[in-house]
């Protein structure tokens, strides 16, 4: 057996060990329920050799979805202790499932889009019977989480956007006051990985501060999001949305759905790009919505402008120019941090390390804008990093290393339906 064809038979064994009954958790223990956007990649990699469970991997997503329209980030189908925090924490039972009370990024769209284009009748079926939810969802993004007067959709918690303690966080979490009357907590992430990889204790005390703001306004999300203790726009969010908005587009065309209002929402987002533009490093980036300060640096999210055919030329060439000079100074493409910016930590979580999903996307916006050479070297260090350290949940973009969470769902699936040298031809990115 290749190497390749032995990397391919793992990723299989672990998207098999990490299913709970029709989902998939990210990995044993760190994280033992069913994640929003990372069910989503999951089923791209199902997807590779069982279909019907692809399906059932977002079909059971949507089974949590809150009347609001809202796909809670986390869906806790059982209590768990070793997770913090639980259910019994978030105290957010307003959908059918208890759950978290915020959601995270929306790649859902694109990937029923990318399953009913690659499928047959069958995947048609199922992926139509998706629209209408899915609209909703998006339609609460438009809504509950775009406050008035901000020209983009916006986040009321770090882990809302999927990039825990990137430093684009930074000036919202330092504008927060942390209560005197903060409920007592005790860590589990720590238990099971190395502190020196994961958020600092400050950070924690202000993400379950605002948990607490959410449970005090009984999760009503609109006033969450206008009175809550942390807004900020996120170009991760904006550009994943503009893209799903595109993708759910072409669906209710084909199956029927709310057509008009999908292309106010696109014209809304292509017209708002530019409110992320931070001009002082020429990159679009996270802005406090409240004090308009922008975070100062380039994330892996700024390079989703491509994904999201974002950005007017000018803002496209420099984006292409940062992300070209990030990969001369680092040895992976694309670290989640810019590695010459003071904040970047090599194996911290958010602060450098790169991440299978991201550059999913990554690539596959810059194959679409031409940029092939970029995209396969985006997708080729993928597959590099996980041959020198397996399935890890990120990974050291200097030194290959895998950090934090082992046998990690997504970087299974994503190895087996992007990285691997059997993935399937012709693909974007
Ligand atoms: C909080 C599951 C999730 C990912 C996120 C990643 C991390 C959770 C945590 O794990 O976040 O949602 O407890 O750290 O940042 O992107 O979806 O894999």
């Amino acid at each position: 057996m290749s190497m390749a064809d032995d990397l391919d038979a793992r990723a299989r064994a672990i998207l098999e060990k990490n299913d709970r009954g029709g989902y998939t958790v990210p990995t044993a223990r760190l994280y033992p329920y069913q994640w929003n956007w990372d069910s989503a990649f999951v089923a791209l990699g199902f997807a590779t050799f069982d279909r019907d469970r692809a399906w059932r991997e977002l079909e059971m997503l949507l089974e949590g979805q809150w009347p609001d329209g809202m796909i809670p980030h986390i869906l806790f189908r059982r209590d768990d202790p070793d997770y913090f925090p639980g259910p019994s924490v978030w105290r957010a039972n307003l959908g059918p499932i208890p759950s978290g009370g915020i959601s995270q990024p929306p790649v859902l769209a694109s990937v029923v889009r990318m399953l009913v284009e690659g499928g047959g009748a069958e995947d048609a079926r199922r992926g139509a019977a998706t629209v209408e939810r899915i609209a909703a969802w998006h339609r609460w993004w438009h809504t509950a989480r775009t406050p008035d007067g901000c020209a983009t959709v916006a986040t009321v918690h770090p882990w809302e956007t999927g990039r825990d303690n990137c430093p684009d966080w930074t000036v919202g979490l330092d504008a927060m006051t942390v209560p005197d009357d903060l409920m007592p907590y005790t860590r589990m992430d720590t238990t099971h990985a190395n502190p020196a990889q994961r958020p600092s204790t400050a950070q924690y005390d202000r993400f379950v501060a605002i948990i607490q703001a959410g449970r005090e306004l009984s999760w009503d999300q609109k006033a969450l999001t206008e009175t809550g203790p942390f807004l900020m726009a996120d170009p991760g969010l904006h550009f994943i949305l503009l893209r799903a908005d595109r993708d759910l587009l072409a669906l209710a065309e084909r199956f029927g759905g709310p057509v008009d209002e999908i292309e106010g929402w696109i014209e809304a987002g292509v017209a708002g790009s530019d409110s992320l533009w931070n001009a002082d490093i020429g990159a679009f980036c996270a802005r406090d919505v409240r004090g308009g300060t922008f975070s100062d640096g380039v994330s892996s999210a700024s390079a989703l402008a491509f994904y999201a055919d974002a950005g007017t030329d000018a803002q496209r060439a420099s984006t292409l120019a940062h992300v070209e000079r990030i990969g001369r100074a680092a040895t992976y493409l694309m670290p989640s941090w810019d590695p010459e910016h003071p904040a970047f930590e090599a194996q911290r979580y958010w602060c450098g390390p790169l991440w299978c999903q991201m550059n999913r996307m990554i690539a596959q916006g810059l194959a679409e804008a031409g940029h092939d050479a970029l995209a396969a070297r985006v997708r080729d260090d993928l597959a590099a990093v996980i041959g020198q350290s397996g399935f890890f949940e990120c990974f050291d973009p200097v030194s290959g290393a895998g950090c934090i969470g082992t046998d990690f769902s997504w970087t299974a699936a994503l190895w087996l339906e992007w990285a691997s040298p059997s993935a399937a031809k012709g693909r974007a990115g």
